[in-house]
């Protein structure tokens, strides 16, 4: 018995049971992924006991040389990895990441320009109701109508119309490839700084399998744990001429104690992402996105866009008559947790959304390759055909948990069969 069930079995109980729904069910979440073992330990570390507040050599408390050790080597190979002159390992979320940014590159009420939410972009991207609009002056582009990819001419005018202070490429709900140089022409064309929000595609382009943004971008923020795999968190990429301002930006402009214990597992996940079983990884992460949509659209559903480059496929379950909120509740009841998204000029609000947004970092980390993507692809496309039909439903949760049995997520012990 572990120290935590003993002192609190119900938590205990209720981490139990999160453990078995990852285990026995398929994540399918286009953000999610399953980090590994290592990535665990270090995040349960006696590291998160440490205040570390200031940088490397430059604290303010004592008893700080193993974590100036642990977060150098974290910050070095985020540099080394990513081809980037500095790097802050600090930021607790990709939020925070960007927080620190705009209040290093811009003034309150300063011009800035993001893709639209419902287009494919984030929260922090300008949303009226996140603190990036309430602080800055936030335009918007998105994608044409037509092809539902990226308007780089719209992009283009609107800068040279708004003139923003900066630029933020990225998005949490694109499944094209985001071309960097051209975002870094414009922001030069206008005076702005380009921000590159990887958040979703760093792992690909960690491993070369997206272009990566690095050379034409100021500043490159991201989350560690989505197809990068790594713990729940983020960091921040720069040129050194900005490295100061970022460093000040995050401490103690917009957070106060690091995580240490956090930064140790980012470490991991970075010294992880060198390996070139990664970038077969990233590779294989692409390739089962793509199988998952063809079957998908094999199935007679639409994928937006037409199909995808990376690790994300957004189906218009509109088009079907159907919501997202319904598609991701059917499901949700076969163990296949997905999410709901808007789509391009969706007509639905967000919180229904005409798009089932689904992603294959998690299960290729289980090891999952395209032959299983078609199956999964056809064991959704039945459940949101047969949505009320109980036999398709529990032939549907007996696949899902022989597929979750035979690939088994990592990090995960499966207690029965060591017997705990
Ligand atoms: N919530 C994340 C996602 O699911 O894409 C973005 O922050």
């Amino acid at each position: 018995m572990g120290a935590l069930e003993q002192t609190d079995p119900e938590v205990a109980a209720i981490i139990h049971k999160e453990e078995e729904r990852q285990r026995l069910g398929l994540e399918i979440i286009a953000s999610e992924n399953l980090t590994s073992a290592a990535v665990l330990e270090a995040v349960g570390s006696v590291l998160t006991n440490k205040y570390a507040e200031g940088y490397p050599g430059k604290r303010y408390y004592g008893g700080c040389q193993y974590v100036d050790e642990v977060e150098e080597l974290a910050r070095s190979r985020a540099c080394e990895l990513f081809g980037a002159e500095h790097a802050n390992v600090q930021p607790h979320s990709g939020a925070e990441a960007n927080m620190a940014t705009y209040s290093a590159l811009m003034k309150v009420g300063d011009t800035a320009m993001g893709m639209n939410l419902s287009d494919g972009g984030h929260l922090t991207h300008g949303l009226e109701v996140n603190f990036s609009a309430r602080l800055y002056n936030f335009v918007h582009y998105g994608v044409d109508r037509e092809r539902e990819l990226i308007d780089y001419d719209q992009m283009r005018e609107t800068a040279k119309r708004e003139r923003p202070a900066v630029i933020i490429a990225g998005a949490t709900t694109y499944s094209r490839i985001i071309d960097f140089e051209v975002c870094g022409q414009i922001a030069d064309e206008v005076g702005a700084y380009l921000v590159a929000d990887i958040a979703h595609i760093a792992g690909l382009v960690a491993a070369g399998v997206h272009p990566s943004p690095v050379p034409h971008a100021h500043v490159v923020t991201s989350t560690t744990h989505k197809t990068l795999r790594g713990p729940r968190s983020a960091f921040i990429l720069c040129r050194e001429e900005l490295a100061e301002r970022i460093d000040k930006a995050v401490f103690p402009g917009t957070q106060g104690g690091p995580h240490m214990h956090v930064i140790a597992a980012k470490a991991v996940c970075f010294g992880e992402a060198m390996k070139p079983e990664f970038t077969e990884y990233q590779k294989r992460v692409v390739e089962n996105a793509q199988a998952l949509a063809e079957e998908l659209q094999a199935q007679g559903w639409r994928i937006v866009s037409g199909g995808t480059d990376n690790h994300l496929v957004l189906v218009d379950v509109g088009a079907r008559g159907l919501s997202g909120s319904k598609a991701q509740k059917a499901l949700d009841a076969v163990g296949i947790y997905a999410n709901k998204n808007t789509i391009p000029f969706d007509e639905r609000p967000p919180y229904i959304g005409s798009g089932l947004r689904l992603g294959t970092p998690g299960l290729t980390t289980r090891g999952m390759g395209p032959e299983e993507m078609r199956s999964i692809g056809g064991i959704i496309a039945r459940v949101l055909e047969n949505r009320e039909d109980e036999k398709v439903q529990t032939e549907a949760r007996r696949r899902v948990r022989e597929l979750a049995e035979a690939y088994p997520a990592p990090g995960i012990t499966d207690r029965a069969a060591v017997g705990a």
